[in-house]
């Protein structure tokens, strides 16, 4: 894996990639260089044929603090919109393996987005989300309000974006904004070595152990179809979803796998 300045790259499992922002005098805030070091890595462990899952996440005080504000304050409208200011955050969002995140301490603004980028969101109880972006004469900037919205519902999503006011993990889980909280009562030990794994990352990433050991054709295929949910009326997710399902049938995986349903035994997954 290549070397960068603000992220750690890491293979705690052979098919994981763990990208863990490093940026910690400034909370993990999203400078660009910080953001392309973050997209570089997550596209490098994409395309990387022995990488089948991937784990995002930050430190334990904070997830992401959002997009850097001292380095946007003076931001000109001209400049802002002739660069195309945040496009290039959809990168993210067109990875094609999945994603999980694992938030400790803050995700907000960019650092919420960022989460709710990524295709699984799992929360140390210390998580702390908000779109406080209102409190700073802006709004959301990288989907914020249209993704939280989509999970949460209008009147939650107009109360946070209006009033920035932050939202604790157990919130998070009962809105369905996080898959889960990680407690970290049975797994509070520290790993041994020079490394300690926080028990949402641990969480985290044997979840990402357990999809990478899935066959790949049949994961991204997987991931495709409940992104297209997302856009797609029903009738018609139905039938994307439907062809490709019956394109799966053109797979080594489904042979294996069905064969070894029936056989009584554990399939032997080639992602051919
Ligand atoms: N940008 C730049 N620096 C930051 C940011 C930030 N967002 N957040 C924290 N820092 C820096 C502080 O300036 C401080 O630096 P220094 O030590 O040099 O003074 C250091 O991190 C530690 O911060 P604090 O001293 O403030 O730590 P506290 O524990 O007192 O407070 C908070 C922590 C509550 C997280 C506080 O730092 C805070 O409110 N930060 C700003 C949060 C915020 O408003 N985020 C939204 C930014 S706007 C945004 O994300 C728009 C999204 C657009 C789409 C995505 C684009 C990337």
């Amino acid at each position: 894996a290549a070397n960068y300045a603000h992220v750690l790259v890491s293979r705690p499992q052979p098919a994981v990639a763990l990208v863990q922002l490093n940026r910690p005098k400034a909370l993990n805030a999203l400078s660009a260089a910080h953001f392309k070091d973050i997209t570089d890595a997550l596209v490098e462990a994409d395309a990387d044929d022995s990488v089948g899952a991937m784990v995002l996440t930050g430190s334990d005080k904070a997830f992401a603090a959002g997009a850097d504000i001292l380095e946007m304050k003076d931001k000109t409208f001209a400049d802002a919109f002739t660069n195309n200011f945040l496009a290039n955050w959809e990168i993210i969002t067109k990875l094609r393996k999945p994603l999980i995140a694992a938030v400790s301490g803050y995700a907000l603004g960019g650092g919420c987005e960022l989460a709710l980028m990524c295709d699984i969101i799992l929360a140390s109880p210390t998580a702390r989300f908000s779109q406080p972006e209102i409190s700073i004469g802006v709004i959301p900037g990288g989907g914020g309000s249209q993704r939280l919205t989509r999970i949460v519902g209008k009147s939650r999503a107009m109360e946070l974006c209006l009033t920035g006011r932050m939202f604790d993990a157990y919130e998070a889980e009962r809105w369905g904004v996080v898959s889960r909280v990680v407690d970290g009562a049975d797994g509070a030990k520290k790993e041994g070595g020079t490394e300690s794994i926080s028990p949402v990352v641990k969480e985290a990433v044997d979840m990402a152990a357990t999809i990478a050991s899935k066959g790949r054709v049949a994961a991204i295929a997987c991931k495709e179809v409940i992104n297209a949910s997302f856009e797609m009326p029903l009738t018609e997710g139905l039938r994307y979803e439907r062809r490709l399902f019956q394109s799966l049938f053109a797979t080594h995986d489904q042979k294996e796998g069905m064969a070894a349903f029936a056989e009584k035994r554990k399939p032997n997954f080639t992602n051919s």
